[in-house]
């Protein structure tokens, strides 16, 4: 049977990337299947894209997915900057980051904040385990509380909660899942390729070799049991002409800077996305009952990105002609006869 083409043509196989080298069974296999699918089937041109990741095995799964992208595996906790400088070098890039809850919330947490303040245009994706799974499982800065190890050492250092600290910092698309509900992270990632500004989502994904065991609070069984999500998400891309067909008064609308329509199906009380305090404490809330929200948890769709704050020219500053990006001499002599 020949195989599935999307809408540019293409087969689903320069999406595709290298084996994984990761366990079997780690949630972090599970994201890359969900995004090799997403852009697919946003029909995302791969050679548009830039994936970038820092160290550890999240940070190695770039490798497992668009085989046909440009990639860049950077120094531990530093993948923002270099996401940063590839999207101002070049703005006609698609960037997806993949980052550890050990990379962002540890090494890289000065990196993080600043990406998030700025608003890059970026996909930023945290597959969260509660630890360093590449260095053998110590407790990460988004353990849980209480949450045990297998050698029976107890966490008792709070969590940082990259979801809240994202949506304080300026993050204008915050949004939580598991690597364990395709369908759900397949609609936020959809969302977040028609989303310009930074995309942080935390994906709770268990590392099934250090941290999938009793006690811990990022375990599938655990994640299982304790997810709640606060909206039901549905994406349609502007390409699609689908007539939607919801329960009025139950579905917000939230129209993408392309056009593209994101249906949040309120499941909690009045969840309203963008309500940035409300998405503050609701996130606060479900942690103190042991559970953590799921969903798109806020959305500011009509922030400026840096690129646009910057006002930078259409034109990828990478292709620019040497003698666009260098002031000629009589610019320089003019600068210095007014400082005389
Ligand atoms: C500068 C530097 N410090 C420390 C390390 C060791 N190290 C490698 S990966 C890692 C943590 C990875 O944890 P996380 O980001 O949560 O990824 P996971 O393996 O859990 O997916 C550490 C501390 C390193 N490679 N480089
Ligand atoms: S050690 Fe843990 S995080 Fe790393 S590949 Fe194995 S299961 Fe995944
Ligand atoms: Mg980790």
């Amino acid at each position: 049977m020949p195989d599935r083409i999307n809408r540019l043509g293409l087969e689903v196989t320069p999406y595709r990337g290298g084996k994984t080298t990761l366990c079997a069974g780690c949630g972090h296999n599970a994201i890359s299947e969900r995004i090799i699918d997403a852009f697919f089937d946003m029909g995302v041109d791969p050679r548009q894209v830039v994936k970038l990741s820092g160290i550890g095995c999240s940070s190695k799964s770039p490798a497992y997915f668009l085989g046909a992208a440009h990639g860049f595996n950077a120094v531990h906790g530093r993948m923002p900057s270099v996401g940063t400088g590839a999207m101002l070098a070049n703005r006609k890039l698609i960037a997806i980051g993949v980052s550890g809850d050990g990379d962002t919330g540890a090494i890289g947490i000065g990196q993080f904040v600043h990406l998030m303040r700025r608003n890059v245009p970026l996909i930023y994706i945290i597959e969260d385990n509660g630890c360093y799974g590449l260095t053998k499982g110590q407790f990460s800065p988004t353990a849980d509380v209480g949450s045990v190890l297998k050698n029976g050492i107890v966490n008792d250092l709070t969590p940082i909660d990259t979801c809240a600290l994202g949506i304080q910092l300026g993050a204008s698309f915050v949004a939580r899942s598991f690597s364990g509900d395709k369908k759900q992270l397949l609609s936020i990632l959809k969302a977040s390729l028609s989303h310009r500004g930074t995309a942080l989502i935390d994906v709770i994904s268990p590392c099934v070799t250090f941290n999938d065991h009793e006690g811990s609070t990022k375990s599938y069984a655990y994640a299982k049991d304790h997810d709640e999500p606060v909206d039901e998400v549905s994406f349609v891309p502007f390409f699609e002409d689908i007539s939607i067909d919801y329960e009025p008064g139950s579905t917000t609308e939230v129209r993408m800077h392309d056009g593209s329509k994101l249906y949040l199906k309120k499941v909690a009380e009045d969840y309203d996305a963008t309500d940035k305090l409300h998405a503050i404490s609701v996130i606060h809330e479900t942690a103190r009952r042991g559970e953590f929200a799921t969903g798109i948890l806020y959305i500011e769709p009509d922030k400026d990105d840096f690129v646009t704050l910057l006002n930078l020219v259409d034109e990828p500053l990478a292709t620019l002609p040497l003698e666009r990006v260098r002031p000629p001499r009589e610019a320089l002599e003019e600068i210095m006869e007014s400082l005389r």
